[in-house]
């Protein structure tokens, strides 16, 4: 059992006040321990953890290229299998580094069946260069190659489905969890370490500069993308989804109005056939995974 009173990742980084991902260090160092050896790609927790010569990280930590990240960890995990060690080897990644541009080498990695745990924090654009959209950026959000304007709503594609993709590639173990529920995040994150294979786990970790909202409303935005259906809490053994997270499901809008990257939405007249293909995707996601609390209908007492 891992002591989760340890802080291995450290106070003293660069983040923005209420960054999503500098949380989900914090709590997945808490849930991976000591014996843990950390590959991280490039973005933005690799840049505010890590500013020459100093670093948040207490414990082995190597930055891999952008791109290369699950190639790096491979080789560090078979390294440690030669020599008879028994350290865990810990991915990060962003959702740029995870969902576009490292896929060669994590597909790989997974199909080899190397013993390590792939993470990625899921902020919904490249954020260290300047809020470039992904293939986790979700429907209609303005980023800088996304604009929202005269003739575009915003990003015209879905949010990629990655966990779908790596449960594919047979991985043994796969979850969805956010920084809004940090023991829900502690908990997938110790499974996947301790299963044996590649794992993934997709943190939701919402990124108040990026996103447009203030940092203190981290939490609520993390909240609310679970309770609207639009992001979903699940895990999944050996390809069958085993646990889902069951909400009382609020409307959609009361995520998307509180951030700028959705204002256009709003204002200055509301779009409704756009609120409307956002609303749709969560009730898919709702009857996909039965994540709606179905409440019982009260018993009619017969008149008299
Ligand atoms: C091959 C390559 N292309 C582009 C870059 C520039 N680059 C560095 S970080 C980054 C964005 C990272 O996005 P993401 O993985 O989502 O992490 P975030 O910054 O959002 O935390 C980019 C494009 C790079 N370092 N290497
Ligand atoms: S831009 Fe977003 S992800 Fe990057 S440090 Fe700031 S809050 Fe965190
Ligand atoms: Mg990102």
């Amino acid at each position: 059992m891992v002591d989760k009173t340890l802080e291995l990742f450290d106070c003293g980084h660069r983040a923005c006040g209420g960054c999503g991902p500098a949380l989900a260090a914090r709590l997945i160092m808490k849930a991976a321990g000591t014996d843990t050896i950390v590959v991280s790609a490039t973005g933005c927790m690799e840049v505010f953890s890590t500013p020459y010569p100093e670093t948040a990280w207490k414990v082995p930590w190597i930055h891999s290229l952008f791109e290369n990240a699950a190639a790096v960890a491979s080789g560090v995990e078979a390294a440690l299998k030669k020599q008879g060690r028994s350290e865990k080897v810990v991915v990060i990644g962003g959702d740029g580094a995870t969902f576009d541009i490292g896929m060669l080498c994590i597909s790989g990695a997974f199909e080899r069946g190397h013993d390590f745990t792939y993470i990625c924090y899921d902020n919904e654009a490249y954020m260290n260069t300047g809020i470039q959209r992904s293939g986790a950026t979700p429907l209609d959000a303005h980023t800088t190659t996304s604009p929202a304007g005269k003739c575009s709503t915003g990003n015209r594609r879905p949010k990629k489905d990655m966990p779908a993709i790596l449960a594919a590639h047979g991985a043994p173990y796969v979850a969805t969890t956010s920084i809004a529920y940090p023991n829900d995040l502690m908990q997938k994150v110790e499974r996947a370490i301790e299963t044996k294979g590649p794992c993934y786990v997709q943190i939701h970790a919402p990124c108040p500069t990026g996103w447009g909202y203030e940092g203190d409303r981290t939490m609520v935005m993390g909240k609310l993308a679970v309770e609207t259906g639009l992001f979903v809490l699940f895990e999944q053994t050996d390809g069958t989804v085993t646990r889902v997270k069951k909400v009382m499901r609020k409307p959609v809008e009361e995520y998307l109005k509180g951030q700028k990257r959705f204002a256009h939405l709003f204002k200055p007249t509301r779009n409704e056939a756009e609120i409307a293909r956002i609303q749709a995707t969560a009730d898919r996601n709702a009857e996909k995974f039965g994540i709606d609390i179905k409440l019982k209908k009260p018993v009619e007492k017969p008149e008299g």
